[in-house]
């Protein structure tokens, strides 16, 4: 038996896992003993990733749709020519904007890399991640405050923190190995507070469930910032040397007084008791997920979490941090490495002295770099639907379920003259009618990097070699980029292979707070990953391997602090009313589920246990008021005009004027509206104004 250890490619703890093979088959998954992330533990989508392509298995070569709407395979050569072809008379046709690019946190910092090399370096498009979908709000309001995307904290925070407070984040669910190393803390008095609309998997195993109003967090933490101020509960000199702006957020607090309770969904009494556990608790530890990150107000919401964190002294210390947890198992190395809202590494693209860096990295004259950040993703969109963006590109991801108010993207597919799709699977909403659908295999076929959570670079390596015609996503981009013409502009030199574009990488990150030029692609392998930075000096001092940033207090802000950002709450553009009065809340449903379940759909055991039909939890009060049973069918209607079918499943985890329904199914962001976060433009996907439009009596 052959044992590889590489990374599980599906959230962002990127535990690793030993693969054992026999004549090309994995016939056993152990989760890697003593890997820091994970240590022996994982859950069932890690180990069952043999499962990948075994009931649902392409046709290795490009499928491409004819005039007629037939689909014809052709081989890499031909598919690859062909569609460099078109998106070249597409470019010339319309200029560079009319190509645009959507990719992933789920692809290998390497292949994002070389996707922002082939599409923004080269092709002068535009290309976002669905990352945007996700971490754009952590990103601005660590850009912001902190001076650099940088989350602080290492996973084993969490098992040094007396107070665990998890806001609008259901790691029970979402990061099940997390949730392990929460419960492996055993600090006497230890105390995990949830604060979280609905009682979620995670609110009921905390100790103290905060139930509060959706979308009130923003006012919440500015009652609680002012109340720890009255009561004098701050660590001053802490605000003194690390900080700035602290005078004018405590001017702008007096506005939120603790007779605003009642606007949260909270009592004054609550509210003085999680202060009072703030207070309390000598290391404190914030923990923020979705429940923050996608509302229409959630850049502002991140940032008072993190105030709240600078201004009673909870950061750079052991368990302590207002800590964003990422999604995807590459989220971080999406947000730092693909060349869409910032340069390689980081730096904004107006940047002469980055530009100069970056160039010199990669070899190639800084004029090549793109000139400004990508469109977002929903200006993307909304280009394609106004017929100015033509050709698009999407790897890695199922935007036709996963978008917000997801027709608008249908109506997008049917704009566009060029649909390229880059999945593992044929058959996903997206890309079962690509005009290209470009192969590639799994990730237990893969390597290159991924980087987690907690910044640590995660070896990929791959426990199955390639069967005839099949390719990577990293060969394909390379050889797109072939076909496309860039070798004589001298562009792919350096591109060779995922370990060349490590070292590419690597260079970019120099100097930068993401440095790791201390990390070599082959040291990675079988290694426990190095959290960044990590330089030739961290390597020389034998550095710990758990680190967190800013122990020393300094940020990565001009003057090296932190800052205090802080705006008026405003109210939900799309707020209930009278023809839409219950709010539709969604996010995970079960562990064994992956987003659009193209790929856990073929995990038997995961099939066996879940719901097959689209479902929304509902309150026994409503449920009686509306005259609705456990498993009657209803429409639900969306104030975005569209009407779905779901089950009901009556529940008294969710509060009576919320439903709450999993994402993994097509017709949830049917109902999704078109809201997003002014500064970070990530989609308003937990509050959404429906009503319960019909009930058929036809329970299944
Ligand atoms: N099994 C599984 N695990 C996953 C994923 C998966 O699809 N399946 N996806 C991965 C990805 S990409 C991500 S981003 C993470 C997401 O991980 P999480 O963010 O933990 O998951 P969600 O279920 O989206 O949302 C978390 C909670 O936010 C709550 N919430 C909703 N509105 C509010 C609000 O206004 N305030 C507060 N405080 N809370 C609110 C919801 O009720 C929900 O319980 O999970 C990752 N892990
Ligand atoms: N209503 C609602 N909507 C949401 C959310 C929510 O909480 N509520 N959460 C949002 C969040 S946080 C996220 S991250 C998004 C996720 O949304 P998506 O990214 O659209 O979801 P996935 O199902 O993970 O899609 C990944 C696709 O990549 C394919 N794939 C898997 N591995 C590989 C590979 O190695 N290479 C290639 N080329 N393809 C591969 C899969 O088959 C699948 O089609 O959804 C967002 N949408
Ligand atoms: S917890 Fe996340 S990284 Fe670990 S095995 Fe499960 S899905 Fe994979
Ligand atoms: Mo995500």
């Amino acid at each position: 038996m052959k044992k590889t250890q590489s990374t599980c490619n599906y959230c962002a703890l990127a535990c690793n896992l030993d693969f054992y093979t026999e004549n090309e088959e994995i016939v056993k998954i152990i989760p890697t003993p003593g890997y820091p992330v994970n240590d022996g533990f994982s859950c069932i989508k890690g180990l069952r990733l043999n499962r990948q392509h075994q009931e649902f298995k392409p046709d290795p070569r490009p499928r491409i749709k004819q005039e007629d709407g037939s689909f014809t395979y052709v081989t890499w050569e031909d598919g690859l020519k062909d569609t460099a072809a078109k998106l070249k008379e597409i470019r010339a046709k319309y200029g560079p904007e009319s190509i645009a690019g959507i990719s992933t946190g789920q692809l290998t910092m390497e292949e994002m890399a070389l996707f922002g090399h082939v599409m923004r370096t080269y092709l002068k498009g535009n290309v976002d991640g669905n990352t945007r979908l996700c971490m754009a709000t952590s990103v601005v309001a660590h850009k912001q405050a902190f001076g650099f995307d940088a989350p602080p904290y290492t996973l084993k925070d969490v098992e040094l923190s007396d107070t665990i407070i998890l806001i609008g984040a259901n790691p029970v669910v979402a990061h099940p190995v997390f949730w392990g190393r929460i419960r492996a803390n055993k600090i006497a008095g230890k105390k995990v507070i949830a604060i979280d609309p609905r009682m979620s998997e995670t609110a009921k195993k905390a100790d103290i469930h905060y139930k509060l109003k959706a979308k009130a967090d923003l006012k919440l933490m500015y009652i609680l910032a002012n109340l720890l101020i009255e009561k004098g509960w701050l660590d001053e000199k802490y605000i003194e040397a690390h900080t700035q702006k602290f005078a004018e957020y405590q001017a702008f607090l007096k506005d939120y007084p603790l007779s605003r309770a009642n606007e949260t969904g909270l009592t004054e009494g609550e509210i003085e008791e999680l202060a009072q556990l703030i207070h309390a608790g000598k290391n404190v530890s914030f923990w923020w997920t979705m429940g923050v990150n996608q509302g229409y107000e959630a850049v502002r919401t991140a940032q008072a979490i993190i105030n709240l964190a600078l201004m009673t002294g909870n950061m750079g210390r052991p368990g302590t941090g207002a800590n964003s947890l990422t999604g995807q198992c590459n989220a971080m190395g999406s947000r730092l490495f693909s060349n869409t809202t910032g340069l390689y590494g980081g730096g904004e693209y107006d940047n002469q002295t980055r530009r100069e860096v970056v160039g010199t990295a990669l070899g190639i004259d800084p004029s090549w770099l793109p000139e400004k950040p990508t469109l977002p993703y929903n200006v993307i969109i909304e280009k394609i639907n106004a017929g100015e963006i033509k050709a698009l590109w999407v790897a890695a991801t199922n935007p036709i379920h996963s978008w917000t108010n997801s027709d608008t993207f249908k109506e997008a597919m049917s704009k566009l003259e060029l649909l390229i799709v880059q999945d593992i699977y044929d058959d996903t909403k997206t890309s079962a009618s690509a005009d290209v659908y470009l192969p590639v295999v799994p990730g237990t076929k893969k390597e290159g990097t991924l980087i987690n959570t907690e910044r640590r670079l995660s070896p990929m390596r791959p426990a199955l070699t390639l069967g005839e015609n099949e390719k990577t996503d990293y060969q394909v981009f390379y050889q797109m980029g072939q076909a496309l013409g860039m070798e004589a502009e001298n562009l792919l030199h350096g591109w060779e292979t995922p370990a060349k574009a490590f070292n590419l990488m690597a260079k970019c990150s120099a100097n930068m707070p993401c440095d790791f030029t201390g990390v070599t692609y082959a040291e990675l392998e079988n290694s426990k990953g190095v959290q960044w930075p990590y330089t030739p000096a961290h390597k020389k001092s034998n550095t710990p391997d758990e680190r967190r940033l800013y122990e020393d207090g300094q940020y990565y802000t001009p003057t090296k602090k932190a800052n205090f950002v802080f705006e008026a709450p405003v109210e939900n553009p799309v707020a209930l009313c009278d023809e839409f009065p219950l709010l539709l809340n969604t996010g995970r449903g079960t562990v064994g589920q992956w987003h659009t379940q193209t790929r856990t759909r073929e995990i038997l055991e995961v099939q066996d246990a879940v719901e097959r039909m689209a479902y929304v939890l509902m309150h026994p009060q409503k449920a009686s008021d509306l005259n609705v049973k456990n498993k009657d069918i209803v429409y639900v209607s969306s104030m975005n005009g569209h009407s779905e079918k779901f089950e009901v499943i009556v529940s008294q985890f969710v509060n009576e004027n919320e439903l709450y329904a999993p994402m993994h199914y097509i017709e949830v962001n049917r109902l999704t509206p078109s809201v997003y976060d002014a500064y970070s433009k990530e989609p308003s996907y937990k509050s959404t104004p429906v009503r319960i439009d019909k009930v058929e009596k036809e329970s299944v």
